[in-house]
């Protein structure tokens, strides 16, 4: 895997870069659809190349594990087979879903011990296990098996998080070194900065991560509740000693407004349910703002969705139209949302690397803030 920088916004510290996979090129920044359980929801693989650009999916090692499973997954030939997307694909380790959905979890030295959310049978999840589960779902991008910590946080158990993390990082390392894809293409593992709040932890912790020297590096413990200008000021902090050739991944981020700030800081890399999950309650991102789309005021608003975006789902179908469908709970309601604001947050990385090449980032990303997240 490489990265070539291929340009730096003169005014902030946005970069634009390409990412090589063995699945194809990744123009960065990017924005990642979240595909939990190998589907994004709502959105066919069709739809997420044409109308929505995506160029990366997410998949999640916690959904994958525990369905289909992992006889299932290995006797297809790996997630890029079973579900038909054959762009590249970045699963997460559960190191996070295991403390978010699972029932009963216990962390120790080994590892977390959980109970199914799905049947409530109990799991083991060691830094190695979760090594080799994600050889098996077949990802181009793997991450580190780590604790998120939860928001606020006492200092002594963010400290003593971190150190577990760190030690989990090293076995996850030794294990994958120690073994291979199983599908004849290359494989890279991240490693995932934590360190909740606390600027010597963060310090600590980007340190440790950029000196195991792997293909690209990954932020967590951010956007759990605290306020957005203390999650920029620990982005920042971590991306000034993360390596500058490598790529910089900042997980579980956000709303437009949080991906132009942490573009603006040296992300490359996002991935959010927010567009598709917001999509499914009806609300919707736009070049122009923010719509409700359940509101009464939309009901004869028989112009397209977004005209501005590429994409059947944001300029052919109507606001009124999309309304009706979501007020008579029909299907066809949140596939058309959903696709709308994945091809609205791909747009807004897209347009963003644009500005990035032509040196005009710093400004009409203050200006795109205020606009993008306006109530229509
Ligand atoms: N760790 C992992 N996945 C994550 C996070 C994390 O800290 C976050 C935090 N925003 C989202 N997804 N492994």
């Amino acid at each position: 895997m490489t990265f070539d920088l291929l340009a730096r916004d003169p005014a902030t510290k946005a970069r634009a870069g390409l990412l090589h996979t063995a699945h194809g090129a990744i123009e960065t920044p990017i924005f990642m659809p979240v595909g939990t359980a190998g589907t994004v929801k709502a959105v066919s693989q069709q739809v997420l190349r044409t109308d929505v650009q995506a160029q990366i999916i997410l998949g999640n090692t916690y959904h994958l594990y525990l369905r289909p499973g992992l006889e299932v997954l290995q006797a297809a030939g790996g997630l890029h087979r079973f579900n038909g997307w054959d762009g590249p694909i970045l699963t997460d380790s559960g190191g996070y879903q295991v403390f978010s959905l699972s029932n009963t979890r216990k962390i120790k030295e080994e590892g977390v011990t959980f109970r199914s959310h799905v049947d409530g049978s109990k799991h083991l999840f060691t830094p190695e296990g979760v090594m080799d589960i994600q050889r098996v779902i077949g990802a181009d991008i793997i991450m580190a098996f780590d604790e998120c910590t939860p928001w606020p946080c006492e200092y002594d158990y963010a400290r003593r998080s971190l150190d577990l993390t760190h030690r989990w990082l090293q076995r996850c390392i030794q294990r994958f070194d120690a073994t291979e894809g199983l599908y004849g293409f290359e494989q890279n593992l991240f490693p995932i900065v934590q360190g909740s709040t606390f600027k010597d932890l963060r310090v600590q912790s980007a340190e440790f991560v950029a000196a195991q020297g792997r293909a690209g590096n990954a932020i967590g413990g951010l956007s759990v509740g605290e306020p957005a200008e203390l999650m920029y000021e620990m982005t920042e902090l971590v991306c000034d000693i993360l390596p500058a050739d490598k790529p910089r991944y900042l997980m579980g981020v956000g709303t437009p407004a949080n991906i132009l700030e942490n573009i603006a800081l040296g992300v490359d890399m996002f991935d959010c349910v927010m567009p598709t999950r917001n999509a499914r309650n009806g609300m919707l991102f736009t070049t122009q703002g923010i719509v409700n789309i359940t509101n009464k005021k939309w009901a004869t608003d028989f112009t397209p969705i977004d005209p501005s975006l590429p994409g059947v789902a944001s300029t052919f179908y109507s606001r009124a139209y999309l309304r009706h469908l979501f007020q008579c709970k029909e299907l066809l309601g949140p596939q058309i949302a959903s696709a709308h604001n994945l091809a609205f947050y791909l747009w807004l990385v897209r347009e963003a690397r644009t500005q990035i090449v032509a040196g005009t980032f710093g400004p009409w990303k203050d200006r795109m803030v205020q606009q993008v997240m306006t109530r229509l």
